[in-house]
């Protein structure tokens, strides 16, 4: 007989996506721009088979009947984020009752369907107007965003008991900031250091507000954990690694939970003179509002070798100035998507937060396998996904090991309920547990998910 991997009680199964992708109904019902609407009108070359932000999986007339499908696809649980400039077109002052009335109703209808909702404030949607004035870049923009957390906090607090203030910040500082790979598309180190620092301030501002209430509810940030390994154990390789550990994963997890800058970033930013104005007060209210649990996105981790040298000592400071990315032979990929399958990964993860942070409480809130043309897969009207179904396994037997080893992990969430728009690469990855037809938005579910249902009801799976 087999062993049964089972799960602590009351484990969070569930899903998560994010409001760009799924709502749907991108210009409607009052909603403002945001910049990827911004982005895509100005250059939609840009975006994969030229598919921007107004074509999705049209969550925002059929929550409904996508709850159903949650159901059958096992959820307890379910992440999505308020669209800020649904709520608040210009970003900030009128509010929009549509979308107040819209996002009470989803929320109270997963509620009524046993699944928890945890919501999330932020997810790479900056709202234009906020953009035009700079967006990250511009201190104003904390306090809009502020009085926009405290406005759902105050709006949705009965129904919503579980907070996220951001997804993933890196990567707008990151994509946007270093790389020229997302908007604004700039390639500035001080700004980029601007643009965090205000980030992890922004947070804590709505750790603060949230704090004020007293309600019985939680906040948290969800943060993409890449571990960063070395090539070698030699010395230059180590400290490569360091350096990309504290860029990718301490930038923020540091503030969020210890409230306090990583010594090592702020030495570099210090050397390379670009540290940002702040003032005393803002540090306090980091220093102050550290979150009460942490939402851990991993995809894979990130091979660091040391540079061979740096042939350009006057070019602009980049994390990749100290690091190059280091293509480690016969690594598992996936053949489908080209990203690193690392399983052991989550388990190194689980340990970090538990001997550097506390063991502070936590769950995964995205992990996933995006394949490409997935219709090859389909058997008699359904996508048979057992790589998806192996890729899960083989991430929760390391997740359950941390858990025994005394890892503080409440809950597995993956990426993503049904197939959804992905930013530049919009339908190229495929990643639902449901698949979705973009033509007719038929939702038809995949091998994974009626896998997933069962991991639910059995709270754990055979081994
Ligand atoms: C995560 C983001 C998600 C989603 C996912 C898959 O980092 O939080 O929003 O985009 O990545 O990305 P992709 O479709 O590019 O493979």
């Amino acid at each position: 007989m087999s062993d049964i991997l089972t799960f602590p009680k009351d484990f969070y199964f569930g899903s998560a996506t994010s409001a760009t992708q799924s709502e749907g109904t991108y210009e409607g019902d009052g909603k403002g721009q945001d910049i990827w609407g911004k982005w895509f009108d100005m250059e939609p070359e840009k975006f994969y088979n030229e598919v921007g932000p107004y074509k999705t999986t049209t969550m925002y007339k059929h929550y409904k009947e996508d709850i159903q499908l949650l159901k059958q696809t096992g959820h307890n649980s379910f992440r999505t984020s308020i669209s800020w400039a649904r709520l608040f077109p210009e970003g900030h002052g009128e509010i929009n009752e549509k979308a107040v009335a819209y996002y009470r109703d989803y929320f109270e209808t997963l509620r009524k369907h046993d699944i928890e909702p945890f919501v999330n404030l932020f997810h790479f949607d900056m709202p234009a107007a906020l953009q035009d004035i700079g967006g990250w870049e511009n201190r104003k923009v904390v306090d809009y965003y502020t009085e926009y957390a405290k406005a759902c906090f105050e709006l949705f607090g009965d129904v919503v008991k579980k907070w996220f203030t951001f997804n993933e910040p890196i990567v707008q500082v990151e994509t946007g900031y270093l790389l020229q790979y997302q908007y604004p598309m700039k390639v500035d180190a001080a700004l980029a250091v601007k643009v965090g620092y205000h980030t992890a301030l922004a947070s804590a501002c709505a750790v603060k507000e949230f704090k004020k209430l007293d309600t019985d509810g939680k906040i948290g940030i969800v943060l993409n954990l890449s571990p960063a390994y070395p090539r070698s154990n030699n010395e230059a390789d180590m400290r490569a690694a360091e350096i990309a550990e504290a860029f990718q994963n301490k930038s923020f997890l540091d503030p969020a939970i210890k409230g306090e800058f990583t010594p090592l970033l702020v030495e570099l930013i210090k050397k390379h003179d670009l540290m940002p104005d702040y003032d005393e007060e803002d540090l306090d209210i980091i220093k102050k509002n550290t979150v009460d649990f942490l939402g851990v996105n991993y995809y894979q981790p990130v091979r660091i070798k040391a540079r061979d040298s740096v042939t350009n000592p006057d070019a602009p400071f980049l994390p990749t100035y100290y690091f190059d990315i280091y293509d480690m032979p016969g690594k598992k990929m996936n053949p489908y998507r080209g990203w690193e399958i690392y399983e052991k990964g989550i388990y190194d993860i689980a340990m970090n937060i538990k001997n550097d942070y506390g063991n502070i409480e936590r769950m995964i809130t995205e992990i996933g396998m995006g394949v490409q043309d997935e219709d090859r897969f389909k058997k008699d009207g359904m996508i048979e996904d057992d790589y998806r179904i192996d890729f899960y396994k083989g991430h929760l037997k390391w997740l359950h090991k941390g858990i025994e080893e005394g890892s503080n992990c409440v809950g597995y969430q993956v990426w993503t309920p049904i197939d959804c728009w992905s930013w530049l690469n919009a339908y190229k990855n495929r990643y639902g547990l449901i698949e979705l037809d973009l033509e007719t938005q038929e939702r038809t579910i995949k091998k994974s998910g009626y896998w997933f249902k069962d991991l639910h009801d059995n709270n754990g799976f055979e081994l």
